[in-house]
């Protein structure tokens, strides 16, 4: 039987007894928010102005109903899989446990403290920032990351450069009573340890608590139509079980856009004495995914084999979605347009947090691996044996938990902490004597804890210590393992520069916008839409942010007039920029094996790095990633005397592609015009034509730019290639005209055609979505757009079409 707790909860400040109703999940300030008893913390300023809240403590209670059914089981147990994070629990009045870390479920033990009618569970929290405080002040040696490491709840909560900083406590995922006799089912999982012909060899874990040994119990396992039985052996206490068998004719999953993800519908049953007594479902993908880091010619390879074939990784780092609801968001949308931008791997970052099982199961269902850090971020942590033993508990829980999915790729140890130590300068403000302490602490932890937690639970081969393998000042970051370059935007060079310094693969980089006007609006006053007033400067967490943002305008871009000139520029600026770097990279295949840009999304609305907004909406970089990532994808490179395409596919089998070549002026008039058909082989990146054309001498670059129109299997895709810094183009005014408008299932399409080049054309009307935005129209062609709208009503008046014509002197 199962209770869910998730009814008649209040709270009230620890020293005020002042209780009020409040939703759970939820927390200190969600509560607070609900009850109009703080402003919204992501509205203008606020957030300064709610820091009081994590400086207290906080209780949360309710009450339930028991009857004699339940309360007479004969083992009832409580089930917190989320407490965020110094807490105390009380049943009746009576002590039942305490909690001090947020990733960790927790279960405890309520027969005794239960009674049959009105029952009250209580929970005091205490100020995880007044107890981080202390710890680091105890403490003699003063560790990179300060306070925060002591405490193992999301790092990113007490600020970072890309969200507020907002140290919640409260109750991130629903509690539960359980009840259970005889045995206690606790996980299982089905791991893929071989394949091959027809035939896969595949392992059961499952972790179980037999009570009564006094009878004979069974496990069937039911995967697809194929049945298996193992037989259990009755003793005392937990068992890890670990059963293998052979699966014929597996249909394998595959990673979006390299097969179907299937997943087989999946059935645990635990008999005893031949009568089912419990059973569960889940659904699990037959596959093999091998990390391959071995040292070659170059230095340290890093890609992924799944099921034997290398894949080239595309996607973005992903942070969470929510820092105030974790569990209240939008994995659905998100994950959509992941696929819909051809990801086939997302990075979860250290410094948040383990992800639901909704938002895994949906990664599995999209074929959407998932590299899975441990929640450590930009630190250096406490090695003490009550932290490693707590730290060792959570990963194996998570671990453990995590398995089952047939998504997760591969875990990862930290962000960053191995760079920061060894090249950040964190190490000169410690004395020489604790230094060599520190190392071993993180050697400890990294080295032997997390991977041991690894090996446990799934594939010990999976495992890397740290991202990157090199920081940016070593000179073997291009060539050994994964990269993060921040050269581009922390260190403030252009863009270009990244193109010349390929890693093997790129686990980080990224540059930030603003978001949309429409969104800005959200989260600021009419009088506050000025870059510099306090209530858009608390949404810049970078404290250069702002300053870097103008500094690469100028270098490239027209001087913004307006501030919605600056958001549009800064977001063509960052889309341009990045998705040109993303296609660098897929090109230098096999050179390089995967891309991941930061970030994928956003916890609060803000300016960041990310490619959508909070509430979901695409920024101008998303549109342009769709395109980046495009399974085939061709790409022209030009010197003074001539154009050079190459071609790169992710597609397993080669096609025939033909690709239209056109050097030409804004006004459509054709100077050179080729046209050529090419076989692109599977899996492959290479240079497909080449013409000798003296470019340079036709005239300068600012007055033309290459085009190319390539087609395979009935779609076809256009690109332009500018060859001259977008502030000094001569473009002419497109003269954008809407032909047709026709209504569709969620909303109306549109095509719009240009008497000249339109360069990032943008439309908006403060409420609809437009699929793509941002886009380019060549003279004579026509492009469909379509409009997501809730009332499918288009109203021309609101439509505003801007293109970068209107932005340039
Ligand atoms: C990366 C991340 C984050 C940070 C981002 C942008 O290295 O790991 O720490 O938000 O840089 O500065």
């Amino acid at each position: 039987m199962q209770f869910i707790l998730d009814k008649n909860w209040t709270f009230t400040q620890a020293d005020s007894n002042h209780w009020l109703p409040c939703s759970i999940p939820g927390n200190c300030f969600t509560a607070l928010f609900e009850n109009h008893e703080i402003a919204d913390p992501f509205f203008s300023d606020n957030e300064s102005k709610v820091q009081w809240v994590s400086k207290k403590d906080w209780r949360f209670k309710t009450n339930f109903e028991l009857d004699s059914s339940f309360v007479n089981q004969d083992n009832i147990h409580i089930e917190c899989p989320g407490l965020d994070t110094y807490s105390t629990l009380y049943i009746n009045g009576k002590f039942i446990g305490r909690s001090d870390n947020s990733f960790r479920h927790w279960t405890f033990d309520i027969k005794k403290f239960i009674k049959i009618g009105s029952n009250e569970l209580l929970i005091k929290f205490q100020s995880a920032e007044e107890i981080s405080n202390s710890l680091y002040e105890q403490c003699e040696i003063k560790l990179p990351g300060e306070s925060r490491v002591f405490t193992r709840k999301p790092q990113f909560q007490f600020g970072w450069d890309f969200g507020p900083r907002l140290i919640s406590c409260g109750i991130t995922q629903a509690i539960t009573l359980h009840t259970w006799s005889s045995i206690k089912f606790y996980k299982a999982s089905i791991h893929t340890l071989s394949i091959q012909d027809s035939l896969a060899e595949l392992k059961l874990n499952a972790r179980i608590f037999i009570q009564d040994t006094q009878a004979e119990y069974k496990i069937q396992l039911v995967l697809g139509d194929q049945e298996f039985s193992f037989p259990v052996q009755s003793i005392y206490g937990e068992q890890n079980l670990k059963r293998y068998f052979t699966f014929k004719n597996p249909e394998l999953w595959w990673p979006n856009e390299f097969g179907k993800p299937h997943l087989y519908s999946t059935t645990i049953r635990i008999t005893k004495d031949e009568k089912i007594i419990f059973e569960k479902n889940w659904k699990t993908g037959i596959r093999t995914i091998e990390l391959q880091h071995e040292l070659d010619a170059i230095g340290q390879a890093f890609y992924f084999l799944v099921n034997g074939q290398k894949i080239f990784c595309k996607g973005s780092n992903y942070v969470p979605q929510d820092i105030l609801y974790p569990s209240n968001t939008n994995h659905k949308k998100l994950i959509e347009t992941a696929v819909q931008c051809h990801f086939n791997m997302l990075r979860i970052w250290g410094g948040g947090h383990y992800e639901s099982e909704d938002f895994y199961n949906l990664c599995d269902e999209s074929g959407i691996m998932i590299w899975q850090d441990f929640m450590y971020a930009c630190a250096m942590y406490p090695g003490d044996s009550s932290f490693l033993q707590n730290a060792a508990i959570e990963a194996e829980e998570q671990v453990e938990r995590l398995s089952k999915h047939a998504c997760i790729a591969l875990w990862c140890g930290n962000n960053e902490n191995d760079e920061g130590w060894k090249r950040w300068g964190w190490q000169d403000n410690i004395p020489i004597k604790n230094r060599e302490q520190i190392w071993n602490d993180y050697l400890n932890l990294f080295n032997t804890i997390l991977p041991e937690a690894v090996n446990k639970f799934s594939n010990k081969n999976n495992y890397w210590a740290s991202s990157p393998l090199y920081g940016r000042g070593d000179d073997r970051f291009t060539r050994n393992g994964d990269a993060h370059d921040w050269g581009l935007w922390h260190d403030e060079m252009p863009f270009e520069k990244l193109d010349q310094r390929i890693p093997r693969f790129m686990s980080e980089f990224g540059f930030q916008s603003w978001p949309s006007m429409e969104s800005i609006k959200q989260f600021a006053n009419e009088h506050d839409l000025d870059p510099d007033s306090n209530a858009l400067i608390s949404h810049q967490k970078h404290s250069r942010g702002n300053k870097i943002i103008k500094q690469y305008l100028e270098r490239d871009f027209p001087k913004p007039e307006s501030f919605s000139a600056l958001v549009y520029l800064n977001q063509v600026m960052q889309a341009e920029g990045i998705s040109k770097i993303l296609k660098a990279h897929r090109l230098a295949k096999p050179y390089c094996m995967g891309s991941l840009y930061w970030q994928f999304n956003e916890c609060w609305p803000g300016i960041s790095w990310s490619g959508t907004e909070y509430n979901g909406n695409w920024k101008a970089l998303q549109h342009e990633v769709k395109k980046a990532f495009e399974p085939i994808l061709f790409e022209a490179k030009y010197t003074d005397d001539g154009i050079q395409v190459f071609a790169v596919s992710d597609l397993s089998d080669s096609i025939l592609a033909s690709c239209e070549v056109f050097f030409q002026d804004f006004s459509g008039n054709t100077i050179f015009y080729d046209q050529f058909e090419s076989v692109i082989p599977a899996n492959k990146s290479l240079q497909v034509y080449s013409a000798k054309i003296p470019l340079k001498k036709l005239d300068d670059y600012d007055s033309y730019y290459i085009l190319l129109k390539w087609m395979y299997n009935n779609q076809q895709f256009s690109q332009a290639f500018l060859m001259e810094k977008y502030k000094n183009l001569k473009l002419i005014n497109p003269e954008i005209t809407i032909h047709e408008i026709s209504s569709i299932e969620n909303g109306y399409e549109l095509i719009l055609s240009a008497t000249h080049f339109a360069k990032s054309v943008y439309l908006e009307n403060d409420r609809d979505s437009f699929f793509p935005n941002y886009f380019d129209i060549n003279p004579g062609e026509k492009v469909h757009i379509i409009c997501i709208s809730k009332d499918q009503a288009f109203v021309k008046e609101n439509l505003q079409i801007q293109s970068l014509y209107n932005f340039m002197k």
